[in-house]
């Protein structure tokens, strides 16, 4: 009999879904990879996914263990029962800088991205999100002039989910040039085996890997 392979849905435009899908790639887990177009109001957006998403946003992933939400979350979830990629012993520190992401980096910039792509925002707004994702930079710079991943020597979901936004800086307008250990760090990261950039990971409208 077959088991079911775990499901992910995301987008190509999402960073957050790109974390997950990066790190099931790096763990070697084979998955399901579902696109989902998020231009459709929710309750019109495929139907798997409007019935399985909790909060109607993507990343969604599906495995024997039941269905979860958040890109932290899921990628929590991988490493647990993995133990590489900043699980087992290092599992606090990661959990540590997972929350910082969901709260700075991955909220400043993936809105400063957001609402310079996407959206007509309030000058004020983009400035807000501008001043704070620098700020949030200046932060993860203090760590590379100390060490060559956020764990140590090896990288980790830590650094996935920290650099996953800034595989994007681009787009919002960031010069990483003004940080360059920041800079340093993810061309190590993007060195790694099975490392990809976003747009050539979440292309797949609909892939097995
Ligand atoms: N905190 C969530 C954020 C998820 C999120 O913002 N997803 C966006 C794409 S990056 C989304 O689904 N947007 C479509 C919508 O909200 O309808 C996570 O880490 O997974």
């Amino acid at each position: 009999m077959s088991v079911p392979l775990p499901i992910l849905y995301g987008n190509r435009e999402s960073g957050h879904s790109y974390k997950v899908r990066q790190t099931l790639v790096l763990l070697g887990v084979a998955h399901e990879y579902r696109y989902v177009d998020l231009q459709p109001p929710r309750a019109e957006r495929r139907p798997d996914f409007v019935a399985a998403s909790p909060y109607g946003e993507v990343p969604v992933f599906i495995d024997e263990d039941g269905t979860l939400a958040q890109s932290n979350a899921i990628l929590l979830h991988l490493v647990r029962r993995d133990g590489r990629l900043g699980g087992g012993a290092d599992l606090d520190r990661t959990t540590q800088w997972l929350f910082w992401e969901a709260n700075r980096i991955g909220f400043s910039l993936a809105n400063l991205r957001f609402a310079l792509r996407f959206a007509a925002e309030d000058p004020a707004v983009v400035a807000m999100f501008r001043r704070r994702t620098e700020a949030d930079l200046d932060r993860l710079a203090q760590e590379f002039d100390r060490r060559p991943y956020l764990l140590g020597n090896t990288p980790s979901v830590a650094d996935i989910s920290c650099a996953g936004y800034l595989f994007f800086a681009d787009q919002a307008e960031i010069d990483l040039g003004r940080w360059p250990s920041v800079g340093g760090w993810l061309d190590r990261l993007a060195a790694t085996p099975g490392w990809a950039h976003p747009y050539e990971l979440m292309d797949a409208k609909q892939a097995v890997s």
